[in-house]
């Protein structure tokens, strides 16, 4: 299972969808024919399908139901945490829950992908004023796990073949 979590409105709904629909048609749903996505209440499931056999289960995990995360970390063997690279209110919200997630015995062994949504946002936080509050590569070399970092936008669809790439790797090979 792979767990998909991070701050509420990060856009974890949105780039499920539009992950599934890269990997099934090769392109994302444009922007036009977007339908609004409703906050997330419980979890939702997604079925990636990267070839007939090898498919992914990830279960996205509301923004709200942070405490209870845990819960589901036991049945998890990857973990990708979205965050908003436009919400530089949510920033030292996500280094907080992050670093409570990377201190956790059960997911010590887990790999974990940190990625930058909405880079198509126009006044995005950039990489410098990040590594300021969140210095990943420093947490990187401290932490017990592997953590990779990418960017993506799940309106354009830009870096979410990177993304299905880093999936496929920890999750096939
Ligand atoms: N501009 C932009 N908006 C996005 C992106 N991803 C999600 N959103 C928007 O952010 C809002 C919250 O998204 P949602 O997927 O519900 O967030 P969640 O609470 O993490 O599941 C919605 O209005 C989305 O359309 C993105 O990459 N770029
Ligand atoms: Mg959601």
């Amino acid at each position: 299972m792979l767990l998909l979590v991070g701050p509420s409105g990060s856009g974890k709904t949105r780039f499920s969808k539009q992950l599934q629909e890269y990997l099934s048609t090769g392109h994302v749903v444009c922007e036009a024919d977007l339908q609004p996505t409703v906050p997330t209440v419980g979890t939702n499931m997604t079925t990636l399908h990267f070839s007939r056999k090898d498919t992914v289960e990830m279960r996205e995990l509301g923004g709200s139901m942070a405490p209870i995360w845990k819960k589901y970390y036991k049945e998890s063997n990857a973990i990708i945490f979205l965050a908003n690279k436009n919400g530089s209110l949510q920033l030292s919200a996500c280094f907080i829950l992050l670093m409570d997630m990377l201190t956790r015995e059960e997911l010590k062994e887990v790999p974990f992908l940190i990625v930058w949504n909405k880079i198509d946002c126009e006044n995005c936080m950039t990489d410098g004023f990040i590594k300021n509050i969140l210095d990943l590569e420093l947490i990187a070399k401290h932490a017990k796990q592997s953590i990779q970092t990418l960017n993506c936008s799940s309106i354009t669809g830009k870096g979410l073949a990177d993304i299905a790439g880093w999936i496929q790797q920890v999750t096939f090979s």
